[in-house]
């Protein structure tokens, strides 16, 4: 894999003496060797670099699962809940404080499964914040279950004679849903998925990326070797334009023989926080406790 963080003289000085370095906590990552999701851990830490944000102002919100993994590996904000819940958490989060930066890391049982619901209404609320699903079509925590994005057909431990239901195709069900960015990238691909990630931090309002993230040990059939051979950039595409949904919704179904990555959708629409009359000027965090009056407040419900 391409892409791996350059550590200047003062993280490998700090690394040679135990001390956590910018970015990576003591905790060495403990996904199985060759897992996807340690292209993706590069990919964020890369953009973040990229986008040159201050840690202190980054808050990663995990969902239950291997993915979730990374609130031990790496030194920014963390908070990790429920299965299916880091969408509510996340966007919480951010109408309390406008200023962080929030990315939200989730599974595709995570996401699409437990938190289905959560995601519908975080695509036509439109919260500013990043959305990563990390899609390796298991749940893989639990041993490698069929999830919501398991391809038809496919066998698993359980679905011993294949999967019976249509796969979920995020990228189709964010457009349909009104996203206003929506992207796919593949954890074998670290430099195209740092810059998905970027462009998704960029967009003002909710930002989804798809990430083809390959489970070497409980899905034999999506492998780094299958989307290596199929994957391929919208972008170097001529006459492909992010705005056109149509194009967009049509390209989203894309999926066999050749397999579509990059911003598939990006339109900007007013952000949730900034509509509401209360939060319009100021993020909760920067109200002045003593400027409510709760006896009042208390009055209306006693
Ligand atoms: C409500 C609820 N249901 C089920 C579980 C058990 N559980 C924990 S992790 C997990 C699988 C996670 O799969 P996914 O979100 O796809 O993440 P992955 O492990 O593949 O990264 C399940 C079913 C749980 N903790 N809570
Ligand atoms: S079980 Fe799959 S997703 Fe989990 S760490 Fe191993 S390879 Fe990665």
């Amino acid at each position: 894999m391409r892409g791996v963080v350059e550590l200047d003289d003062k993280m490998l000085k700090e690394q040679a003496a135990g001390v956590p370095t910018d970015l990576n906590t003591h905790n060495q990552p403990t996904w199985c060797p060759g897992c996807g999701n340690f292209g993706i851990f590069t990919a964020l830490k890369n953009a973040f670099l990229e986008l040159s944000l201050d840690p202190s102002t980054i808050l990663c919100v995990e969902g239950i699962g291997c993915h979730g993994h990374v609130v031990n590996f790496l030194q920014v904000n963390h908070f990790e809940g429920l299965h299916g819940r880091p969408l509510p958490i996340a966007q919480g989060a951010k109408l309390a404080n406008h200023e962080l930066n929030v990315f939200v890391l989730t599974g595709d049982g995570d996401c699409l499964g437990e938190g289905g619901n959560h995601f519908l209404h975080a695509l036509r609320r439109n919260v500013d914040l990043v959305c990563l699903i990390h899609n390796n079509q298991r749940y893989s925590l639990t041993t490698g279950q069929t999830s919501p994005t398991t391809e038809q057909g496919d066998r698993t431990k359980t679905s011993l004679k294949g999967v019976l239901e249509k796969p979920v195709n995020p990228v189709a069900l964010a457009i349909a849903s009104g996203g206003g960015f929506v992207a796919r990238g593949f954890a074998g691909d670290v430099d195209h998925l740092a810059k998905m990630i970027v462009a998704a931090h960029r967009h003002k309002g909710f930002a989804v990326v798809d990430i083809l993230q390959p489970c070497v040990t409980f899905n034999k059939l999506n492998t780094f070797d299958y989307f290596l051979k199929r994957v391929y950039k919208l972008g170097e595409q001529e006459g492909y334009q992010p705005n056109d949904k149509q194009m967009a919704f049509k390209k989203s179904l894309e999926w066999g023989e050749r397999i579509p990555i990059g911003i598939f959708y990006q339109e900007e629409r007013p952000v949730y926080e900034e509509q509401l009359p209360q939060l319009a000027h100021a993020s909760l965090v920067e109200s002045k406790v003593e400027s409510f009056d709760f006896e009042k407040i208390l009055q209306v419900y006693s």
